[in-house]
């Protein structure tokens, strides 16, 4: 059976998610340091390491099969391959930065000034869009720097916590482009190796789907089942089981974690006792 073959950044931001990801699939691997391939005993998948700028063009040509890359670096090479599915870890955006003294007071305080990025094509875009005429000065490092060193007037960088800019004496000024780690594939994979890709999206699927819910149980006298069930989202109907005192039950349900404190408020009121909270590992529906 052939192998499908998986590149993922050597080391940097996006190679501990990635790890973590195909971990919690069942994949694991041995890696040593130098090493550039490892495979995977228990799936028909080989791992490729590679550095991130490398991986839009090896999954374009078909030197790998599948990628695991920053959106922003796969737009700004622009080559043809295909997004199949944001994976939700490592995300940033791409935002232009000016001199925290200057006054910012729109776009137009862009017109006809310098901005240094690594990224030109994502720049030049939305610049076009935007119908402002700038200089683009594309340089591959330290772009924080590029402004107190008189080479630029403006940079446009990767930023998430903003601590960066804060230490280079920049302000962020417009937001550009929202990126995240995402599943990238060749055009023209064979039937085989879609399949074991499908198989690698179906587990992705159960991860990305576990991530955010919990597994709830609690006590609750008999009388008060009716009012609990209605506040229980649940997948399904929540199960229900009788406990050795027989005026109560047990009460079992999956939740969305973004309400879950809400929910648990309104559960006590409504009578529930003993609420036991656990994470989901997989899930399948
Ligand atoms: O060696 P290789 O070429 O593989 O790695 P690299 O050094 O080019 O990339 P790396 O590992 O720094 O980033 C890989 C990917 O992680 C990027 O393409 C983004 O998709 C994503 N990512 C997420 C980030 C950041 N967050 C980030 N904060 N990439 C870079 N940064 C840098 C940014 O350039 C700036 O220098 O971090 C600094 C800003 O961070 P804050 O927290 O101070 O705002
Ligand atoms: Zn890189």
């Amino acid at each position: 059976m052939e192998n499908l073959k998986l590149a993922i950044q050597k080391s940097g931001r996006l190679y501990q998610g990635s790890v973590e990801l195909l971990e919690k699939c069942g994949l694991s691997f041995e890696k040593s340091n130098n090493k550039l391939k490892a495979s995977v005993g228990n799936f028909p998948i080989e791992f490729f390491f590679l550095r991130d700028d490398d991986i839009p063009k090896y999954v374009a040509k078909g030197v790998a099969d599948i990628g695991i890359v920053g959106e922003n670096e796969l737009v700004e090479k622009n080559v043809e391959t295909s997004l199949i599915k944001k994976l939700g870890f490592s995300k940033c955006r791409l935002s232009i930065a000016i001199p925290k003294s200057e006054n910012y007071t729109d776009l137009n305080y862009l017109q006809n000034k310098k901005i240094a990025t690594s990224y030109p094509v994502l720049l030049k875009k939305f610049l076009d869009e935007k119908e402002i005429k700038a200089e683009i000065h594309t340089i591959s490092g330290s772009v924080e720097i590029a402004p107190s060193i008189g080479l630029a007037d403006a940079i446009c960088d990767l930023v998430s916590s903003g601590s960066t800019l804060l230490h280079n004496g920049l302000k962020e000024v417009e937001p550009i482009f929202y990126s995240e780690a995402v599943l990238v594939a060749n055009n023209l994979l064979n039937a085989e190796k879609k399949a074991i890709l499908d198989k690698l999206l179906f587990r992705i699927e159960a991860v990305q789907k576990a991530k955010n819910t919990k597994y709830i149980l609690l006590n609750a006298p008999n009388s008060a089942i009716g009012k609990i069930s209605e506040i229980l989202p649940g997948l399904s109907s929540p199960t229900i089981m009788p406990l050795a005192n027989k005026d109560w039950s047990s009460i079992h349900a999956v939740v969305e974690e973004n309400d879950f404190w809400d929910l648990i408020e309104n559960l006590k009121e409504a009578g529930a006792k003993d609420i036991l909270v656990s994470p989901v590992e997989k899930m399948i529906v």
